[in-house]
């Protein structure tokens, strides 16, 4: 078994989990300068550990230390950018995914004009790039939008946003036309539910008691600005190929006991849905009769629909990291996954984390995902986040990580020998960053170790770990040599 020919290997980071410089060279405030240093995610009741009020916005927007909220800090790579990237070349990347912060764009959102600065930043990131070898995978919006859109409009409910993230995306296409053909809309479009303000601005106490309501309204926005964005890419950038990005979820019956069964494939049409609209270019029967039955009416304009059927997107792209199950049983046991809480898996090993390790899994959601929609699929996040230790030689031994992606290779492989088209892999945080959901450097990803703590002491050098050395060798074989 082997990977194609032209195959492409990388990594994935977001801007607001490495830039840091979160108030330089005109960068606007976005969502994410907000969050605040939260190592425990509470099991039990994860809407209150991303939980957003507009009291704790205005204390932040006050707050112009960034020692509490540590993406504002990253992991500095605004200034060490060079460096980070010459260390994935060593590594041979031939792809990195990299988003753009909408907010070093257009700071507020509404500016006619974009902030030159910021464009010039992201110009200089491809211009290295190229000279590396490294493509681009560009993801529009990764949990960073301006703060002020969601502070004046309550997020992407108002539907002037759409205007504002068009805007956005052309401005990009036109500068970048000549460094990037592959684009991804919004990460982990399906993320809206699970926490509203990080993926769509959305402020629970200006919902009116209606938040799911206005998370659905929000996603709509979101869905028709996508598919504007993906027919004026094809139209700027000729070549262009537009992908939907999805938390892939998968999820397994507790028991073969038919109601566990009957809520499991619930649960996981749930998570397709999203992508189901994106490449299907509609909205699934199904999940509309669900919403009215939630007494939940999406408000359309009459254009929206033929929007959405012509602009559906040109592959899947996907972040998978764990499995979990379901059951009707309210005592079984539950443990957390990736802004989830699961049915524990008794097959499974978890992370220290609670994510439940599952190589087979990604085999299952590879041969599912393609044959449910028959585009081209892309790996786009996936790994393990773990306390790694520096040694006082400059050397990390991370053999779990290994361990880890070289399972997970092994089934990526299987797919491609059943026939699943898969355009390439990005391994999530293939230099340790700040956590999504707990902002947390210690809970470390990459191949490359970075020395600062959960508070941003630390020299910020960076130092290759055991594993940096096995992608390596694992890139340098087509993925042949996983040894
Ligand atoms: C995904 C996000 C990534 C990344 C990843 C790991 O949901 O798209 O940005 O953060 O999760 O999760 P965490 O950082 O919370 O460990």
């Amino acid at each position: 078994m082997s990977f194609p020919e032209g195959f492409l290997w990388g990594g994935a980071i977001a801007a607001n989990q490495v830039e840091g410089a979160w108030d330089e060279d005109g960068k606007g405030m976005s969502v994410a300068d907000i969050a605040t240093y939260k190592p425990h995610v509470d099991v039990k009741d994860y809407a209150a550990h991303v939980a957003v009020s507009t009291e704790a916005i205005e204390k932040a927007m006050a707050d112009t230390d960034a020692s509490c909220y540590p993406k504002r800090r990253g992991i500095d790579f605004y200034h060490r950018y060079e460096e980070d990237l010459e260390l994935f070349a060593e590594m041979g990347f031939q792809v990195l995914r990299l988003s753009i912060a909408w907010s070093r764009i257009f700071p507020t959102g509404e500016e006619e004009t974009p902030n030159e600065a910021g464009l010039a930043f992201y110009e200089r990131v491809f211009q290295k790039m190229r000279k590396l070898g490294i493509e681009p995978l560009v993801t529009l919006s990764h949990y960073e939008m301006p703060l002020a859109l969601a502070v004046k409009y309550n997020g992407w409910t108002d539907r002037k946003v759409i205007d504002c993230f068009v805007r956005f995306c052309h401005t990009c296409f036109v500068r970048y036309k000549d460094y990037v053909r592959m684009w991804l809309t919004f990460n982990e479009v399906d993320s809206i539910i699970r926490h509203p303000f990080t993926t769509a601005g959305i402020i629970p106490d200006r919902c009116g008691g209606r938040e799911l309501a206005c998370c659905y309204q929000a996603l709509h926005h979101q869905l028709v600005a996508s598919a504007l964005a993906v027919k004026d890419c094809h139209g700027v950038i000729p070549g262009s190929q537009v992908g939907c990005m999805l938390t892939k979820l998968t999820t397994y019956p507790r028991t073969c006991q038919p109601e566990d069964v009957a809520a499991t494939q619930q649960k996981n049409l749930d998570n397709l849905f999203y992508s189901d609209v994106m490449v299907f270019g509609e909205y699934p029967r199904l999940a509309m009769r669900r919403l009215e039955k939630e007494g939940i009416a999406i408000e359309m304009e009459p254009q929206d629909l033929g929007i959405l059927r012509e602009g559906c997107v040109d592959f899947v792209s996907f972040s998978y990291y764990m499995s979990m199950t379901e059951s009707v049983d309210p005592e079984a046991e539950r443990t957390p996954g990736n802004t989830v809480l699961g049915v524990k898996n008794p097959y499974l090993p978890s992370s220290e984390w609670g994510w439940q390790i599952d190589p087979v899994g990604l085999r299952i959601s590879l041969i599912e995902l393609y044959d449910r929609y028959r585009r081209p699929l892309f790996i786009v996040e996936n790994g393990i986040g773990n306390r790694d230790v520096l040694e006082a030689d400059g050397t990390v031994h991370d053999p779990y990580r290994i361990d880890y992606f070289r399972r997970h290779f092994r089934e990526m492989e299987k797919a491609v020998d059943a026939g699943v088209e898969l355009m390439g892999y990005t391994s999530w945080g293939p230099i340790d960053l700040v956590s999504a959901s707990t902002s947390q450097i210690s809970k470390r990803y990459g191949f490359i170790y970075v020395d600062a703590d959960d508070l941003g002491n630390g020299t910020y050098d960076r130092y290759r770990k055991d594993s940096f050395y096995w992608y390596q060798k694992v890139i340098a074989t087509n993925g042949q040599d996983l040894d």
